[in-house]
């Protein structure tokens, strides 16, 4: 059975989840989950996902409401070995980034993205912060290598690509930090990339 993805066009979140089935040519379901209307908060979407948050991966009757769980969850049941290494340490070379995924780039990234393109009440003075100390670490890291975790790409390439992407979505110019973008471009030249949908101008 195929699996579906509770799904958002412009969520970046639900973005890696289709960006990864997409890269390992794993077929599903996209059910729409209009988040301008408010739909992530019905009670019948909320029986997946209890805090009412996009987006959702069902497998059969594995239920998985977390972009950075389920990249884990296809990397294991579904992609190659090489996504997620199994030693002790490369697992948590991964794992560190996913960590920033949900943490780092969240405060920084995401909440700029919010507050400019979505007219979120935010920090934005808070969260421009967070991307120059975020940004400043990942173009030292990115300098003398090509992928964040392992020397081949991993999910923690496609956890962090999809907000550092459109991040000029919350007026965050990336000029200054060359390697993040020759990183972002090696991303896109992944087999099966697919591309994050654009505000309409
Ligand atoms: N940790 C979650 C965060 C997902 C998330 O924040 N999704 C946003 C849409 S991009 C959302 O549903 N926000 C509504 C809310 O949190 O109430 C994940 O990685 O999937």
């Amino acid at each position: 059975m195929m699996m579906t993805l509770y799904d958002y066009p412009r969520s970046g979140h639900a973005h890696r989840i289709r960006l990864f089935l997409s890269i390992i040519d794993e077929p599903y379901e996209s059910v729409n989950v209009d988040m301008q209307k408010g739909a992530h908060k019905d009670p019948e979407y909320r029986k997946l996902s209890p805090l009412g948050q996009v987006p959702t991966l069902v497998d059969g009757d594995i239920v998985i409401t977390d972009s950075t769980a389920a990249l884990v969850y296809l990397a294991i049941g579904h992609g190659d070995e090489k996504w997620l290494p199994r030693d002790a340490e490369g697992a948590a070379r991964v794992q560190r980034w996913l960590s920033v995924a949900a943490g780092e780039l969240y405060r920084g990234p995401v909440v700029a993205r919010a507050g400019r393109q979505f007219g979120r009440p935010v920090d934005l003075e808070r969260a421009d912060g967070e991307c120059k100390r975020l940004f400043k670490w990942m173009q030292q890291e990115l300098a003398d290598r090509t992928w964040l975790a392992a020397d081949h790409a991993t999910i923690a390439d496609i956890a962090m690509y999809t907000y550092v992407r459109v991040v000029d979505e919350g007026d965050i110019d990336l000029d200054p930090y060359p390697a993040i973008l020759r990183w972002l471009a090696d991303v896109e030249e992944l087999d099966g990339f697919e591309a994050m949908p654009r505000a309409e101008k």
